[in-house]
Formats: structure tokens, sequence, C-alpha cells
């Protein structure tokens, strides 16, 4: 059976975990090995694709475009196409799902909700410690919008679950929707 693409794009707060479980999908899917996984990941994607890109909102959008983009078309090609922007708007994001479709592939919204106050305690690179200083401006959740989705395909909170637990939720959609 050959499957039809799909792009599965992960929204959420700086350290809600995003990263994290969209690479403990991608490793599992690789392991069973039936479809080709390309992931998307945040840091590369700034380095790669839209390295000189700030954090105004003109530019998460072209961020977010870039990537909802080249998902399509890996998802066009029959991949599946994991990706973990913090996608903080929702127009964006729809018109993220709308490449995709247009694509013929599929889309899946995971919204990893973990609250913000969970992923300033961790702030594993300082940004809300600097943010709440005043170091830095337009740190998302703390002084630059989050518009909650109201059509996720997916909710996750890792402060509730564990990673695993967080990638086993992930997989158990994916196959119960087809897409595996
Ligand atoms: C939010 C920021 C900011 C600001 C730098 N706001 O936890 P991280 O470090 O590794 O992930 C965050 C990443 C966000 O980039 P994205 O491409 O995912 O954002 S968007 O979808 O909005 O384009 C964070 C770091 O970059 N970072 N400054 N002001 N996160």
């Amino acid at each position: 059976r050959r499957h039809r693409g799909v792009v599965v794009l992960f929204t959420g707060l700086s350290g809600s975990g995003k990263s994290t479980v969209a690479r403990g999908v991608a490793d599992a899917l690789r392991e069973s090995g039936d479809r080709t996984i390309t992931l998307l990941d945040g840091d590369v994607v700034r380095r790669e694709l839209t390295k000189g890109l700030g954090f105004s909102k003109e530019d998460r959008d072209i961020n977010v475009r870039r990537i909802g983009w080249v998902a399509a078309e890996v998802a066009r090609h029959r991949g599946m196409a994991l990706c973990c922007p913090i996608a903080p708007y929702a127009k964006a994001r729809a018109t993220a799902r709308a490449m995709a479709l247009e694509a013929g592939a599929g889309f899946i919204l995971v919204y990893v909700s973990t609250p913000l106050e969970v992923c300033e305690q961790r702030d594993r690179k300082g940004l809300y410690a600097k943010a709440r200083a005043g170091q830095i401006t337009g740190m998302t959740g703390i002084d630059d919008p989050y518009e909650v989705p109201t059509d996720a395909d997916l909710v996750l909170d890792t402060s509730e679950m564990s990673i695993e637990e967080a990638v086993q939720g992930v997989l158990q959609h994916l196959m119960e929707t087809g897409w595996v």
C-alpha cells in the first residue's frame, strides 16, 4: 500500500517539548520503516532555510510559511514531514494546512499545550529569564502573542505526561487516522 503524504505540524511555546516529541516520533517511525520521514527541526530550519529572519510577526509568518511550503513539497511526494516551529499565529498555521491539502497531502496539527509556567521553569536557553528581566523583547508568551489553536487534531501537555507517552500519543493518532 502506498501512503499519501502527510504534514505533521507541532505548535506550542518555547520549551513546550515540540522538538523532543517530534524527534521521538521521527525516530520511532524511521525504525519501523514503512515511511520516509523528514524532520524540519527548529534550529536547523532557522540556520538553513530561514537564516536572517527574526521574531517580528512578519518574520515569524515568513518562517512558518517557508517551513509549510517545504513540508508540503515533501508530502506531495508521499513523504511524511514533521515540523516544530512555535507557529504562534493561527493564520500562518492555516496557510500551512492549506498548502499541504493543495499538495494532495494530509495535515495534522499537534498542539503541545504545556503551560507557560512549566516552559518557563524549564527555561533551557535562559530566554524566559532574559525576557522577564527586560533584556530581550518579543518573547512568545511573555510579551509576544501565542494564539491557542482551536483546530488542533491532537493536544498534548508534556507537563502531564512523559515524553515517551507523548510520542506514543502521536503514533497512536497517526495509526488511528491511517497515516502509518
Ligand atoms: C520565541 C525565541 C525568541 C522569541 C529566540 N520568541 O526554545 P527554543 O528557543 O529553542 O525555540 C525558540 C525558537 C523559536 O523559533 P521558531 O522558528 O520556532 O519561532 S516562530 O515559529 O515563531 O517563527 C527559542 C528561540 O527560537 N527564540 N527568540 N523572541 N522564541
